[in-house]
């Protein structure tokens, strides 16, 4: 199984991340919420659990979707000094999830490395291309229009996603592509996102490692 757990302690945020690439079971050693592990966000569908409290409503449902559709189980907790704004704890979850995505994702052979995926919601569909190639790169156009959604301001959304491209070294091309609402054309990129991404990190079948140089370091 190819899992993690990261955990990232600062002055302005402090998080827990237990992943599991391949779904199943997943848990921290200490939640930071004792006695509320289970407050909300909580989905045991199948082999999936799913637990994301990072004090931001809507970054829980965003990096939710992620989760889910990239066949992750993800329990993530943060404390995050929210009386400040909502950067640092944005950032730093995405941060430490991208680490604990390479941790898990270990060296990269056997696996197809590049996918793409394209996700509708509604009235909305976005578009995202991936490559583990251990380069941290993102180019995001979201063309967000609200200050924000929810709790989380609109600027976040795209340095969410390049923050989890430097964490865990991989190339993104993410593009909203048509859509109306806001919530839409984040959610769609989030869920193209995990497609793209579940298509990466499946097997290949073999022990390969997915480049001409021999080497993706
Ligand atoms: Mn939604």
């Amino acid at each position: 199984m190819r899992t993690a757990t990261v955990v990232r302690d600062t002055n302005e945020t402090k998080i827990q991340i237990a992943l599991s690439l391949d779904g199943g079971a997943v848990k921290l050693e200490k939640s930071l919420f004792p006695g509320k592990e289970d407050h909300h966000a909580t989905q045991a569908t199948g082999s999936q659990v799913i637990n994301v409290q990072s004090g931001i409503g809507f970054l829980d449902h965003m990096l939710h979707a992620l989760a889910k559709h990239s066949g992750w189980s993800l329990v993530l907790e943060c404390i995050g000094d929210l009386h400040i704004d909502d950067h640092h704890t944005a950032e730093d979850c995405s941060i430490a999830l991208g680490l604990a995505f390479k941790e898990a994702l270990g060296p990269v052979r056997g696996v197809k490395r590049f996918g793409s995926g394209f996700a509708p919601l509604d009235e909305a569909l976005s578009r995202a291309v991936v490559d583990l190639s251990n380069r941290p790169y993102a180019v995001v156009e979201l063309g967000l229009k609200r200050e924000k959604i929810g709790d989380l301001s609109c600027e976040m959304i795209p340095h969410v996603l390049e923050s989890f491209a430097q964490g865990a070294g991989i190339t993104m091309h993410v593009d909203c592509l048509r859509g109306f609402n806001d919530h839409h054309r984040a959610e769609s990129a989030f869920k193209a996102l995990a497609v793209a991404i579940k298509e990466a990190i499946s097997h290949t079948g073999n022990n390969d490692i997915p480049s001409t140089k021999g080497v993706l370091r």
